[in-house]
């Protein structure tokens, strides 16, 4: 694991798709609009098949796997187009910007290696600011002779940074992107962009959930400063709907109820915020506003199917509150979700997490959300 190298890093090589930038929410809805054209329907299921692939070889997986009628090289000329009108509307991973900004403020030099194309990378970070600048090296697909999971592209980065291979650490989402990084000598980070798929990446030498997870420490580079009493204060976001019938176990299993929402329509917005433990703020229309610290994500103990968010007001009610509307202000992260040994430790887990949403919501930084207007429905 990463301790164990005790590797003092110089540099940083990192993906761009799937890893810096949520670009499977554009490709979904290209390849959603585009199997309609040939007669079929995309199968979210399928995802992994193109994931770290280069284009071609992404068009190529599409086209056998889905058997239509036409070769890779005219299915990609179709959707190239479709894609490059969707550039802009990619979104940076939660905690992309901060990585970014922390290794700039701290002169750690950056590079970026991507099997896409230089002219699609080039086009794709202009639309985050201060992105360009800070990459003292950009090594495209089409600039190497062979794509991960070759090396190539990132001993070609370690070159133009100046860095011995094995002084450089690579953060990556893809399999093809953590075989190559190893076989290039280096570190690797791994941050699967799929669910559920941690145990594929045994090679890396750390798999974490997110990029909030990074502990740059555990590599010999700057920590973050940004954690406050056990929390890490994110870009606030939304989300609300009527209070519904979950899994019928939060009272009845764990003693600690959770006020579910349909997740009809939220998935999109689910997608994009990594699965964990946060904190936040509760409006209940007819009530008030309340502490909330919620998880969402698959609960790996009980290995759900489906992504859901499970939030546990920090108060006691008299009663239910089922169909009532819930508006939640989410200012906080805490840990990632992960399985536990037993239900005592589960539960034992969730209420420190309540304990440390309950303390830290008091902080002025988080407090301030409390007076959200969209909390009391007054913003719609
Ligand atoms: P379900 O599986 O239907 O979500 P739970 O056992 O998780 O059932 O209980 C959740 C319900 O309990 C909520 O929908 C709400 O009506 C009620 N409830 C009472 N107190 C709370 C609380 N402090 N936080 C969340 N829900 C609560
Ligand atoms: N479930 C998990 O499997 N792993 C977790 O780490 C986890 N953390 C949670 C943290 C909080 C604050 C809350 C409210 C719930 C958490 N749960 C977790 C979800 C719990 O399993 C869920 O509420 C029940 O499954 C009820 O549906
Ligand atoms: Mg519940």
């Amino acid at each position: 694991m990463a301790g164990s190298l005790k590797k003092v890093i110089a540099g940083v090589i990192l993906d761009l798709d799937g890893t810096l930038l949520n670009t499977d929410g554009i490709v979904i809805d290209v390849l959603k609009v585009i199997m309609v054209k040939y007669g079929k329907q995309w199968d979210e299921r399928k995802a992994h098949i193109i994931v770290g692939k280069t284009p071609l070889e992404a068009a190529a997986a599409l086209v056998e796997d889905y058997g239509l009628p036409c070769g890779a090289d005219e299915f990609l000329a179709k959707i190239t187009p479709m894609f490059s009108d969707q550039l802009r509307n990619i979104k940076a991973y939660p905690g992309a910007n901060r990585l970014i900004k922390h290794l700039s403020l701290h002169k750690v030099p950056m590079a970026l290696a991507s099997n896409s194309g230089r002219a699609s990378i080039e086009s794709k970070i202009s639309y985050h600011q201060g992105w360009k600048e800070s990459f003292s090296a950009i090594v495209a697909g089409d600039e190497v002779t062979a794509p991960k999971p070759s090396p190539e592209i990132f001993l070609e980065a370690a070159k133009r940074l100046n860095l011995e291979t094995s002084d450089c650490l690579v953060i990556e989402d893809s399999l093809p992107g953590v075989t190559g990084g190893k076989a290039a000598g280096m570190g690797v980070v791994a941050v699967p962009s799929l669910p559920k798929q941690s145990h594929l990446y045994m090679a890396a030498d750390e798999v974490i959930n997110s990029l909030l997870d990074l502990r740059p420490e555990m590599w010999g580079l700057p920590p973050f400063e940004d954690w406050i009493q056990g929390t890490l204060p994110i870009e606030p976001w939304h989300i609300g709907g009527a209070v519904i019938k979950g899994f019928g176990r939060g009272s009845k299993i764990l003693g600690i109820p959770t006020a579910n929402l349909s997740t009809q329509g939220y998935s999109a917005l689910l997608s994009e915020h990594p699965s964990g433990v946060y904190l936040g703020w509760a409006g209940l229309s007819t009530r008030g506003v309340y502490k909330v610290v919620m998880s969402i994500g698959w609960n790996p103990y009980f290995n759900n199917t489906e992504k859901t968010i499970e939030p546990w007001l920090l108060h006691e009610f008299d009663g239910d509150f089922y169909g009532e509307e819930l508006r939640l202000a989410i200012v906080g992260y805490i840990r990632p979700e992960t399985n536990f040994p037993s239900l005592e430790s589960l539960v034992a887990k969730i209420h420190e997490d309540g304990r440390i949403a309950e303390r830290a919501l008091d902080l002025p930084l988080y407090s301030k959300f409390r007076d959200d207007p969209y909390l009391k429905g007054s913003a719609l």
